[in-house]
């Protein structure tokens, strides 16, 4: 599938681009937006020549949260046989890195997508939060957990239980963002960031992302016998052997994937 209506996708050099294209409801994440991100998600995971992904929106929204006209009148029998939204495990299942790149509001579901990518760069405009409640519901795609796990259980509780949105700086100062960027060079930083991880050795990347994964899902002895098998596993690569003997010949890497 690449004739998408709901977002748009471009390949910028070793990069893909996705961009949330439903202005008119300020990016609201409905069944299609799920079907055709998982689509490009996959393509990009099976395409050779791209290693890293950016995830965005509009200026005003990366994304107003799950779509409320769409769930307005789903019973439960609708929203448990249907799996409702279950289908996120599958962009959260992408192998390689991908950034959300976070401008104006990410609400609920915006947020809870933002927080499924490797990180988060936010314009100094972003506003996160997760209002679900003053809707008599709650955080449905990872966001009571996810937010939690970033930024505490006070911050997180208070803001599940009050609606209250996150600016960019305190986002930045609880660890839900990697970095906040001026409004004004939001996408080109954006971008050369997520150059450098594509520039990067693409076997590397992935474990590297696999282990710090890892940290989230299993207890510690684990993990770090987990990283050390991974690291281990490396030195079976052309890229290890590339990567090392390019430093001690004080040369750039030519990177194989394998
Ligand atoms: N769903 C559907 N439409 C939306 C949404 C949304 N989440 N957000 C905005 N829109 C639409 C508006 O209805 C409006 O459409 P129209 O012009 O046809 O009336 C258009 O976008 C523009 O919105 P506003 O006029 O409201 O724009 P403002 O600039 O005045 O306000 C806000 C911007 C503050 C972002 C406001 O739009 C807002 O509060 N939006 C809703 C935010 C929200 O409550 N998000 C949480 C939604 S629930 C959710 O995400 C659950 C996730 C878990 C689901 C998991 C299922 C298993």
């Amino acid at each position: 599938m690449t004739d998408y209506s709901t977002i748009l996708v471009e390949k910028r050099g070793a990069v893909t681009l996705v961009t949330l294209n439903r202005p008119q409801a300020l990016n609201a994440l409905n069944s299609e937006v799920l079907r055709e991100l998982i689509d490009a998600f996959a393509a990009y995971d099976a395409d050779d020549s791209q290693h890293c992904l950016v995830l965005t929106g509009s200026e005003k929204a990366f994304a107003a949260g799950a779509d409320i006209k769409e769930m307005q009148g789903q019973g439960f029998a609708d929203m448990y046989s249907a799996n409702f939204f279950g289908g996120w495990e599958q962009v959260t299942s992408t192998r390689k890195p991908w950034i959300a790149a976070v401008s104006g509001y990410a609400l609920g579901g915006g947020c809870e997508v933002a927080m499924m990518a490797d990180f988060i760069i936010a314009s100094e405009t972003a506003k996160f939060g997760q209002p679900e409640i003053k809707l008599g519901v709650s955080p449905g795609m990872g966001g009571s957990q996810r937010l939690t796990w970033a930024v505490g259980k006070a911050k997180a509780m208070e803001m599940c239980l009050t609606g209250r949105m996150m600016d960019a700086a305190e986002a930045e100062r609880s660890g839900l963002v990697a970095r906040v960027v001026p409004a004004g060079e939001f996408m080109a930083e954006v971008m050369k960031t997520a150059e450098t991880i594509a520039a990067m050795p693409p076997l590397a990347a992935i474990a590297n992302k696999e282990m710090v994964n890892a940290a989230f899902e299993i207890p510690l002895n684990q993990g770090i016998r987990f990283e050390r098998r991974l690291f281990h596993g490396l030195f079976g690569t052309e890229d290890q052997k590339e990567g090392m003997n390019a430093f001690v010949e004080k040369r750039p890497g030519n990177w194989k994937g394998r």
